[in-house]
């Protein structure tokens, strides 16, 4: 072997066992821990799924040029043709969650239990709860009514499943 391949080769295992390092210390986040990224016009992921009874983390994160926000809740309202709001709050029957980050707001709406976090760009919440008990799958919709709900109508809405 060549003096340059043997360089060559050490190199390439260099790298390979750099990348695999840099993989096992990259965070996985505490359980119960979900990252949702908000971005013109989408969340992603687009669906998350939660343990009924677990404690969840919602960590919303502004990566967009808008503001954005998030509401969850089932059955959309429609004010002069245009999606609102949610009629059922996903909280109706849950104790307050705790919110906390940065560039942040929460805006209560008319329905029990109802709230909307703003997030500036560049801004961060974390939305911590205890989601609900049940022994079915129930599906819930996050969405982002701003602009009139023109984001919800370019596709920022996602589905929020809580399994037992
Ligand atoms: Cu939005």
């Amino acid at each position: 072997m060549a003096r340059w391949e043997r360089l060559l080769g050490g190199l390439i295992f260099a790298f390979a066992v750099c990348g695999a390092l840099a993989a096992c210390a990259r965070p996985a986040g505490p359980p119960g821990e979900i990252r949702i990224v908000m971005n013109e016009y989408k969340f992603d992921p687009g669906t998350i799924r939660i343990k009924a009874g677990q404690e969840v983390r919602l960590v919303l994160v502004n990566e967009g040029k808008k503001e954005h926000e998030l509401f969850i809740g089932r059955n959309v309202i429609q004010e002069d043709g245009k999606p609102a709001g949610y009629q059922e709050s996903f909280f109706a029957n849950l104790p307050r969650p705790q919110i906390s980050g940065e560039k942040f707001e929460v805006e209560e709406e008319e329905i029990p239990h109802g709230f909307v976090v703003f997030l500036e760009p560049g801004g961060k919440a974390t939305v911590v709860f205890t989601a609900p008990t049940t022994d079915q799958v129930v599906q819930w919709e996050m969405g982002c009514f701003a602009e009139d709900g023109v984001h919800y109508e370019e596709g920022m809405h996602g589905t929020l499943i809580v399994e037992k």
